[in-house]
């Protein structure tokens, strides 16, 4: 699988995110089809330290045993010492082009709302672009005004084949608009964590 199919269907979450013990939802996920997953461990709530990596250490693990690619958010030591798969920063976080340096052989994501922020970018240094909030959101604090498929047709139409996927808002309902628009895949927290059957949620997105 190259990296656009294996970011398809990708998990994005943390303890606070679950409303059932956080390891039974990454397995019910996979258990419907995730091809990715990003541990997030972040807001209010929130694990610290020791039990930050404890609970990332089993997340890693079960992925690794189903051949899901692991991301983590933010955090270059957690990412190290997890042995991730990549690693995925917004723009406030460390550039790209510093994490290159760190991280040679790992996929780094960069989220991005608008040409202003991709303009500042070291896009060189990027495997793959999350473009959002494509709707409105609940689950982001801090997030931006909801920027809509639309900002994806035009990150494809400037980009032929820098891998994309959408975040924000998307459900089973409208993932296929965030598809259609050119995404290769589609991140989500609540449609896959807040579902009362998640594997079925998985299949629909
Ligand atoms: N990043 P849900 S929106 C983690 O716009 C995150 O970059 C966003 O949660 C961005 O799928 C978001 O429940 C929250 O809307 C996604």
């Amino acid at each position: 699988m190259n990296l656009k199919e294996r970011l398809r269907k990708y998990l994005v979450m943390g303890s606070v995110n679950c409303n059932r013990a956080p390891e039974e939802t990454l397995r019910a996920a996979i258990k419907g089809g995730i091809t990715a997953f990003q541990y997030r461990e972040k807001g209010e709530g929130a694990l610290q330290g020791k039990e930050k990596v404890q609970l990332g250490l089993l997340l890693r693990q079960i992925c690794k045993q189903h051949d899901v690619l692991f991301i983590v958010n933010d955090d270059t030591d957690l990412a190290e010492s997890l042995d991730a798969d990549g690693i995925h920063v917004g723009q406030s976080d460390e550039s790209p082009a510093d994490l290159r340096e760190v991280f040679p052989d790992k996929i780094i994501g960069l989220s991005v709302s608008s040409w202003e922020e991709v303009e500042k970018s070291t896009l060189a240094a990027v495997d793959y672009l999350g473009a959002g909030p494509m709707f409105s959101t609940n689950t982001k604090a801090d997030a931006k005004n909801p920027v809509g498929p639309e900002w994806v047709r035009e990150l494809r139409r400037k980009y032929s084949s820098l891998p994309i996927v959408g975040i924000g808002g998307i459900s089973c309902g409208n993932s296929k608009d965030v598809l259609s628009a050119g995404a290769d895949g589609v991140a989500v927290i609540s449609a896959v964590t807040q579902a009362a059957d998640i594997p079925r949620a998985v299949r629909q997105l």
